[in-house]
């Protein structure tokens, strides 16, 4: 049984947790043009996700989502505080999607207690932000960047190639002062990849507890699910929770999910019937 030390918890990981997807954005307008605080919007979402019982939130301030373009490190950074610091306390760990030092540096200073890096701390002074700090981190695996990636996905091994680049950077979080009980390793699903390659990195999944780290993975409402479904994004629940559920039972540690209630009857389903 792996255990994950955060900042300021020690999470248990004998059964598979959910993570909650909190995005919080520039503040939009609404159709009769007031003005509504993407802040506001995004804080009564989390408290929505808690109540259905999210066992951590993800709270990210940048999409990262194919073709998506970055924003400003300040930005970002006034988007993620003010939430971390009205849901710090909330009883469950937060972790921040964000591959910028800056933001990472801030986050954890505001009370965050795991950084979600689709980067797994390549930019200049992450590794240094997480290592100096008692924040978990997960690494995933992503070929190219979020503006290109899914322009021409290749491998030659795509298995390989990824548990690979998870080995290499496990070595430079710890040569960096980050111990493995603040790991967590990802394969990173549709970040650069077909959904050829998505498929064969989902068959594998049972290879990469071999890493001997715990697993996250993320597929809610991905395209690949629209690849095989046809249905537009906001009709993926059904195939989102079978492949979640498949990846719990290939042994995902953590399901990162937009439909908090949803996974969580499936995953009682699961665990009650299997
Ligand atoms: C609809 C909604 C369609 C969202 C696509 C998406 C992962 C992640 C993302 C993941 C980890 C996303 C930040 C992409 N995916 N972090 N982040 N693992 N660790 N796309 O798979 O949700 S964002």
């Amino acid at each position: 049984m792996f255990n994950l030390n955060c900042s300021s918890c020690s999470l248990r990981l004998d059964r598979p947790l959910i993570m909650g997807i909190v995005n919080v954005t520039a503040d939009s307008f609404s159709g009769d043009g007031h003005a509504r605080a993407g802040l506001d919007d995004a804080l009564r979402h989390a408290e929505t996700l808690l109540a259905e019982g999210a066992d951590m939130l993800d709270i990210g301030g940048e999409s990262s989502r194919p073709g998506s373009l970055p924003v400003p490190e300040a930005e970002e950074i006034s988007r993620v505080v003010p939430l971390v610091e009205a849901l710090r306390g909330c009883g469950v760990p937060l972790s921040i999607d964000t591959l910028k030092p800056a933001v990472m540096r801030a986050a954890i200073a505001a009370g965050a207690d795991l950084i979600n890096d689709i980067a797994a701390l390549q930019a200049p002074g992450a590794l240094e932000a997480v290592a100096g700090s008692k924040a978990a981190v997960c690494l995933m695996h992503m070929q190219g960047t979020p503006g290109t990636m899914q322009a021409a996905p290749h491998y030659d091994d795509v298995v390989q190639e990824i548990m690979d680049f998870l080995i290499a950077r496990v070595a430079a979080a710890e040569r960096a002062g980050i111990a493995r009980e603040r790991i967590v390793l990802d394969p990173g699903f549709g970040f650069g990849k077909s959904l050829a390659h998505n498929q064969t990195l989902f068959r594998a999944l049972p290879r990469f507890r071999e890493l001997d780290l715990p697993l996250l993975v993320g597929v809610s409402r991905k395209s690949m699910l629209g690849q095989i479904t046809g249905r537009e994004v906001g009709q993926r629940l059904p195939a989102s929770i079978a492949a979640a559920m498949l990846a719990a039972q290939a042994g995902a540690h953590i399901l990162r999910v937009h439909d908090v209630a949803a996974t969580k009857d499936a995953l009682a389903v699961l665990s009650a019937l299997n």
